[in-house]
């Protein structure tokens, strides 16, 4: 067993103490951080899902595995999230309504940072008369909504409906991600961008905003 199927376990088994243990470990032995995300966290949350759809795991499992990752992940954030000097744009970032997943929207919200954006998390659960009055608060390049329930997706419609209702929709882009949201999707709501995981919507925000920046 190397530290990394370790630092899985670990998770799996909701062990958050050890889990931070395990990534103080890896990054000692000079592990890449991403490697530790991937091969170390992320694998451990896929296989809390299975766990979960198989009927082995329930809520409180999965919750308490959650706070292990989030544990183990607030010791790698350093270590993912190098800050460049200027922003390169500012992004408004949420979990939308209904919705309480927020691992995922953390990590995209990281890689964000990492890559020069300045973040404003909105947190879980955000409906669309959020979005919108961030918007008029902060003015920012770009709108980042994730969805990781099929029943809450419809909700990103909802941001993006919003937007032109208050007359915003030109001002700002939307981005959409999450495990079950697809590019097909994405064009069905008028999204501009879809992305897949946290490195395709930190490449994807830059793309967005030069096409902001060219309008
Ligand atoms: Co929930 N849950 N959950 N859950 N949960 C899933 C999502 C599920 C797939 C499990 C399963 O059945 N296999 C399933 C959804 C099924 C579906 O809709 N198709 C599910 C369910 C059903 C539920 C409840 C309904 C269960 C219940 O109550 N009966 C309930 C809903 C609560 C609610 O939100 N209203 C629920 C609750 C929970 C917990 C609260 C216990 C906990 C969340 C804790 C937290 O987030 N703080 C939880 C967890 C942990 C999971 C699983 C196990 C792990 C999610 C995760 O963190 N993955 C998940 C199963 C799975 O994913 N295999 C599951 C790791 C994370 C790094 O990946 O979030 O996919 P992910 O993020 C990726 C990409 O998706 C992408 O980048 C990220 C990093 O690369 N991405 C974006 C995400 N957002 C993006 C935004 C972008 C771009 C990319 O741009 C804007």
């Amino acid at each position: 067993m190397t530290v990394l199927d370790d630092l899985c376990q670990s998770v799996i088994d909701g062990n958050r103490n050890l889990a931070q243990e395990l990534v103080k470990k890896a990054i000692a032995e000079n592990i890449p951080p991403e490697q530790i995300l991937k091969e170390g966290l992320i694998r451990a949350m896929a296989e809390v899902g299975r766990k979960f759809e198989c009927g082995e795991y329930f809520v409180p499992e999965m919750l308490i595995a959650a706070r292990a990752m989030q544990n183990g992940l607030s010791l790698l954030r350093p270590h993912l999230v190098t800050a460049k000097v200027a922003a390169v744009g500012k992004v408004v970032i949420g979990t939308v309504q209904g919705d309480l997943h927020d691992i995922g929207k953390n990590l995209v919200a990281m890689m964000l940072e990492g890559a020069g954006f300045e973040v404003i998390d909105l947190g879980v659960d955000v409906s669309p008369g959020k979005y919108v009055q961030a918007v008029k608060d902060h003015h920012p390049d770009l709108i980042a909504c994730s969805a990781l329930l099929t029943t809450t997706m419809p909700r990103m419609k909802d941001v993006v409906d919003a937007l032109k209702e208050n007359g915003l929709r030109d001002q700002v882009k939307v981005m959409v991600g999450g495990a079950p949201v697809t590019e097909v999707f994405a064009n069905q709501i008028g999204a501009d961008a879809c992305a897949m995981d946290a490195a395709v919507a930190s490449s994807r925000a830059q793309e967005l905003i030069l096409e902001r920046r060219k309008q």
